[in-house]
């Protein structure tokens, strides 16, 4: 059995973080809209026959890479996996560039030689996914021991869910990054389901407590809840800049399609998929914001919907890929496009002195 909606209520906690400011609240509720509309389209487009592969999306878990990416800085990079549209689009990759990816053209993040996985735009400091897991776990650590060496102040993010927790390569790169206390922070997507296999049968010991047998330091918050995301985030990447090493987070969540567009997720019970819609993190901030700024969420959401139609558009009229160019740039033949550059770091708490500093 997976997980149970029985944790802490985020509509019970008055106020919210107060490191957020209002136009901070507001950018996270856009970014959650957005993530959603992104995929909603994206899903629509795939059913109509024009992406081609299959569909991944991280509808219920947008909180989570929301949350946690707009808690970051300029120069630190995240290493996202297939429910993380949110590191994407707060780093600032463009939504018409998604859907270009998504539809294979000349102009998406991987100029065509992907579907809607496998992509990142490096220039912004997002790293594209390798499909075996965790290996982005890995990467993650390397590039915290990299920052570390270097005497860089910056730190990694690495997402992944509950099944990757299970794999060899989770354990050494959690042993890695406790002995040499790198700056990154694992952030653990707990759904209680890896594809098909419930908790239960995936671990007998908790993460959070293997965790903190490797020297991480471990704590759990609601997955479900953007500002508990943020704040998580925040204190875990000033303790990586202190030299405090690394954190996990256990965001509690649950996945609410499919594995993929193409599982029907018949194996999980329909009780918990209900409890779980009771609690979707969008419908939750939005009653909080609607409640303590007065927000207008309806107008927000057709603005959102408006930009996501256009970029869609504007994708689907992108010219193909040129197949001449199919085998250019699977090898690092050039190291200047290898370099991982600066995203956004949308979040108040940044002053535009600190962003340009890490720019120099
Ligand atoms: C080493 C390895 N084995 C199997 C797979 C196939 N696979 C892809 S996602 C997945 C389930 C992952 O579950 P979890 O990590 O809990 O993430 P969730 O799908 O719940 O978001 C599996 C088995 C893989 N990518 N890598």
């Amino acid at each position: 059995m997976g997980l149970g909606a029985n944790n802490v209520d985020a509509d019970a906690r008055p106020g919210g973080s107060e490191l957020l400011t209002s136009n901070d609240r507001v950018a996270l509720l856009r970014y959650l809209l957005l993530m959603r509309a992104v995929e909603g389209k994206g899903l629509a487009l795939y059913k109509q026959g024009k992406v081609p592969g299959s569909f991944y999306d991280g509808r219920g878990q947008e909180a989570i890479s929301v949350g946690a990416t707009f808690a970051l800085g300029p120069g630190d990079p995240v290493c996202p996996l297939i429910r993380d549209m949110g590191a994407h689009l707060v780093k600032g990759t463009s939504v018409e560039a998604i859907f270009g990816q998504y539809l294979g053209r000349a102009e998406g993040v991987s100029g065509g030689r992907e579907g809607n996985i496998h992509f990142g735009e490096r220039r912004l400091g997002v790293l594209g996914m390798v499909s075996m897991l965790p290996d982005m776990m890995v990467v993650a650590t390397g590039l915290a021991m990299g920052f570390k060496l270097r005497g860089e102040e910056r730190c990694a993010v690495s997402f992944f869910g509950d099944g990757a927790t299970s794999v060899g390569d989770w354990h050494e790169a959690m042993n890695w990054a406790g002995v040499y206390r790198l700056p990154v922070i694992f952030i653990l997507e707990n759904n209680g389901w890896a594809y098909s296999t419930p908790t239960n049968k995936q671990y007998a010991v908790p993460p959070l407590e293997r965790a903190r047998g490797y020297g991480v330091e471990a704590r759990s918050v609601d997955g479900n809840d953007v500002e508990a995301v943020f704040e998580a985030t925040h204190d875990a990447r000033l303790a990586a800049l202190r030299g405090d090493g690394p954190t996990l987070i256990e965001c509690r969540t649950m996945r609410m399609h499919g594995h993929g567009a193409h599982d029907d997720m018949s194996y999980v019970p329909t009780e918990l998929v209900e409890e779980w819609s009771s609690r979707d993190p969008i419908d939750r901030y939005s009653k909080r914001l609607r409640r303590d700024l007065e927000l207008d969420v309806d107008s927000l959401r057709t603005e959102i919907s408006e930009t996501v139609a256009e970029a869609a558009e504007a994708a689907l009229a992108m010219p193909m890929p040129d197949p001449e160019e199919a085998t250019s740039g699977v090898f690092c033949e050039d190291q200047s496009g290898a370099t991982l550059g600066l995203g956004e770091a949308p979040w108040s708490g940044f002053s535009a002195s600190e962003v340009q500093q890490a720019a120099a």
